[in-house]
């Protein structure tokens, strides 16, 4: 091997054989900040020059290849050279060069890759263009380079929805061109020496397999219905779908197209909620606090939030000792959790040998000792301070003190369920949404006397679980019912102004929401917020304003969908606005002496938009809240709050 060629801070190669070894090391993932597009851009002036070179192999040190273009530069004064150019150089080099695939590349990582001559993979590579879930297109050439190798239904499919593809998936489909099962740079240098005086496939130079246009509107179709409204995906769909242009009038449009969505405020907000994803979980404190090590999970109540967190826990690798009151709950509570492990196995979600794993590790009893192993148990019964208590103090007796102790209320205090333990250091609250097996939002409640390492614990256990988690302090509904409880106010004040449910709902939908908040409501059934309301109604403060139509809803015997009428009538199933509720809110006007008003649909977004805000607000000045990106993610991930809208307290801006 040759002495180290540096190009610059972050390229530097080494020569084998003849074949220049090129190394992006860039951490943290590698992204093609300025100082690598001008290192790539001397190895390739260095290659292409230098007779001694026959070839090259570019690859990224650690566990990633590329993963992008620098987000952090996007809106800041462009730097030559650009991207684009550095790959058109490449694809255009008379000598083979060989793209090593180590780890992940993704969006300008892969297009990189794309115009390399030969792609070899690493069996954990990962690739894909995620530009979409940025607000952007690939930028660099992906919507044209890529349905020249794999044919325009695939990439639209790959490049509409973000997808990221694994190494054997991405051979089936043809980006790759090989899966490495020896050392990876050893496979490619003999890779690049093969191509050596060959006929280099240059992916711009392919042919684009004709495809039939039912088919290219299906994928479509499908992606844009999920993608509600936003423009990135409609523009891959469109870039892709005419990509059988000459290549250099597809490129110009492409980057035209990127450069316009790049600065858009969906883009804007896209990557707001990226770096949010990457803040939430550092914790001013828990630097160098060391978490304790967490194998076995215990698990109270076996209903179907349990049953959902059991799944999770099964499928990150934990060991699973589900407790419910009896044997014979128990057995139920453990053919739930096989139940949704089996609807995984139809799915494809998990193979035979994974379910067979799984369910290996999952035990349930009706006995408080047999959780004795458990490093943390989540409790997960009924939401009752009294139940809660006395649950926890036999917890207490039966499991190792060091073991962390998880309650999972919504509404109830858990500082209140600490103090009645030995140990409250060791207790917090885990608030799982339902399903919980499915539901990527998780709010880590952080009590009074919460340990450092217990939440540093909590954040290790919910990253391995693959789930998002918030940091929240103990308020009623933590930050996102709390937030939900603002917005649910608002739009009740909404009706007796003048607004009816299906104005509001279209508002919402209109603005980005799966579903609008009525149609929610009779969807969950209006029962348990109703019962609540009762409970609360003897401690309410008689000067607030208080919307008494849900109630009449209610005493009406409209609970929702289940009892076939709530905020709206389901004949055949279908919803439809219902004259009987539109009187009920009229008499509630009446009563109250108001003049109804009309609202258009911004007004109504703004109201609403305006009252999560301010509670955002509330929640920061309480200190229950960490930082305003926080309580975007919760609403964003708990309540189907639009992601390219980037959250309350990024829209209010
Ligand atoms: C693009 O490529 C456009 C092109 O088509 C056109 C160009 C002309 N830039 O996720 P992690 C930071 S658009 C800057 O926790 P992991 C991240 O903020 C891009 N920074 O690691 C974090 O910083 P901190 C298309 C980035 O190991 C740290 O790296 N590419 C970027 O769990 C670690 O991140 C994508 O959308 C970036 N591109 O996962 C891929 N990426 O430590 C985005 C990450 O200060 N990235 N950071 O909090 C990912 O999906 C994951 O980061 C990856 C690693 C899988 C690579």
């Amino acid at each position: 091997m040759s002495e180290v060629t540096t190009f610059s801070a972050t390229v530097s190669a080494t020569t084998r054989n003849g074949i220049l070894v090129v190394t992006i090391d860039n951490p943290p993932v590698n992204a093609t900040s300025a100082d690598v597009r001008l290192g790539l851009s001397r190895a390739l002036a260095h290659a292409e020059a230098g007779g001694a070179i026959s070839g090259l192999v570019i690859t990224g040190a650690g566990k990633t290849f590329i993963g992008g273009a620098d987000i952090k530069e996007f809106g800041k004064p462009p730097v030559e050279p650009m991207l684009p150019d550095v790959i058109e150089t490449i694809e255009a080099l008379s000598k083979p060069v060989v793209a090593a695939l180590n780890g992940a590349a993704l969006g300008g990582g892969l297009e990189v890759a794309l115009a390399c001559h030969y792609r070899i993979a690493s069996p954990t590579a990962q690739l894909g263009l995620p530009e979409v879930k940025l607000g952007i297109v690939p930028g660099a050439g992906g919507t044209q380079r890529l349905p020249r190798l794999i044919g325009i239904p695939a990439a639209i499919e790959l490049i509409a929805s973000g997808r990221i593809t694994k190494a054997g998936e991405a051979l089936s489909l043809g980006i790759v061109d090989e899966i490495a099962e020896t050392d990876l740079i050893d496979v490619a240098i003999d890779a690049a020496q093969k191509l050596v005086g060959t006929p280099l496939r240059r992916t711009g130079e392919l042919a684009i397999a004709s495809a039939d246009p039912a088919e290219i509107e299906k994928v479509s179709a499908k992606l844009l219905a999920k993608a509600r409204g936003q423009k990135a995906p409609a523009e891959a769909v469109r870039l892709i779908a005419s990509s059988h242009r000459p290549l250099g009038e597809g490129l110009a449009d492409e980057r035209a197209t990127f450069l316009a969505l790049r600065e858009s405020p969906e883009a804007a907000a896209l990557r707001h909620v990226f770096f949010a994803e990457r803040e939430t979980s550092k914790i001013a404190g828990l630097e160098g606090v060391e978490a304790r090590q967490v194998n076995t999970i215990g698990i109270c109540g076996l209903g179907l939030m349990g049953s959902g967190i059991a799944v999770a826990a099964l499928g990150a690798g934990y060991t699973v000792i589900g407790l419910d009151q009896t044997p014979e709950a128990a057995e139920k509570g453990r053919e739930r959790i096989i139940g949704l492990l089996e609807r995984n196995l139809a799915s494809g979600r998990l193979d035979r040998a994974g379910f067979d794993a799984q369910t290996a590790r999952l035990s349930v009893t009706a006995t408080d000792a047999d959780l004795a192993p458990c490093d943390l148990v989540i409790e997960a019964v009924f939401d009752d301070l009294d139940v809660k208590i006395d649950l926890f103090r036999r917890l207490d007796k039966a499991i190792r003190s060091d073991a962390i102790l998880a309650t999972n209320t919504s509404y109830l205090n858990p500082d209140e369920i600490a103090a009645a333990t030995q140990h409250p250091g060791r207790v917090l609250g885990l608030h799982f949404f339902s399903p919980a097996h499915l539901m990527r939002l998780l709010e880590v409640v952080r009590c009074k006397e919460t340990a450092p390492d217990v939440l540093a614990t909590s954040l290790n256990v919910a990253k391995r679980l693959r789930k998002l988690p918030v940091v929240t302090g103990v308020t009623e509904g933590f930050i996102g019912n709390r937030i939900f409880s603002a917005y649910r106010r608002e739009a009740e004040f909404l009706l007796e102004d003048g607004a009816l449910p299906h104005d509001i709902d279209a508002a919402l939908e209109d603005y980005g929401f799966p579903m609008g908040l009525f149609a929610v409501y009779d969807m969950a059934g209006l029962e348990i917020a109703w019962a609540r309301r009762k409970r609360q109604a003897a401690t309410r403060d008689p000067s607030e304003r208080y919307v008494e139509i849900a109630d009449r809803l209610c005493e009406a015997g409209r609970l929702g969908q289940k009892s076939g009428r709530g905020w709206y009538a389901y004949p055949d199933g279908k919803r439809t606005v219902d004259p009987e509720v539109t009187a009920i809110i009229e008499a509630e006007r009446t009563k109250k002496h108001i003049t109804p008003r009309s609202f258009s649909q911004e007004e109504i977004e703004q109201r609403l938009l305006g009252a999560m805000a301010a509670e955002g607000e509330a929640l920061l000045a309480e200190g229950i809240a960490a930082r305003a990106s926080d309580i975007d993610l919760v609403m964003i991930n708990g309540y189907g709050f639009p992601t390219h809208k980037g959250g309350p307290m990024f829209a209010k801006g």
